[in-house]
């Protein structure tokens, strides 16, 4: 029963503030750096052995295959693979909630141990 000691005007202005709280936050924060990044896949190497990005930012990343086999991107620890056929492209969006060091492979046989492998460096900086 305490509405019936708050004055009408306050009972108002009360109103109106939590209607305030209601509306969408005026600043949305800002929304953070898209990494653009490009792996090639060629008969049989990709050509970065290392691609550097940062952690907790969207990373896209654009796969192509110039060669003339197919080649299949993957990164285990991210559950991360995309088969590309010749003259294919894919683009590929994850974020990455963490620093560290993930290998990534071509998972066709053979073509890791010919040398299809790189590593995605994560780090804060
Ligand atoms: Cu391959």
């Amino acid at each position: 029963m305490q509405e019936h000691h708050i004055p009408h005007w306050a009972a108002l202005a009360l109103a109106g503030l939590l209607a305030a709280c209601a509306a969408p936050a005026p600043a949305a924060p800002p929304t953070p750096a898209v990494q653009d990044i490009s792996l090639v896949a060629l008969d049989i190497y990709w050509d970065q052995d290392v691609i550097e990005a940062q952690a907790n930012q969207p990373l896209r990343l654009t796969l192509r295959n110039d060669g003339a086999l197919d080649h299949n991107f993957e990164i285990l620890e991210l559950d991360i693979s995309v088969l590309l056929s010749p003259g294919e492209s894919e683009v590929v969006e994850f974020v990455v909630g963490r620093n560290g060091i993930f290998s990534y492979l071509c998972s066709i046989p053979g073509h890791d141990e010919a040398g299809m492998l790189g590593e995605l460096v994560i780090s804060d900086q």
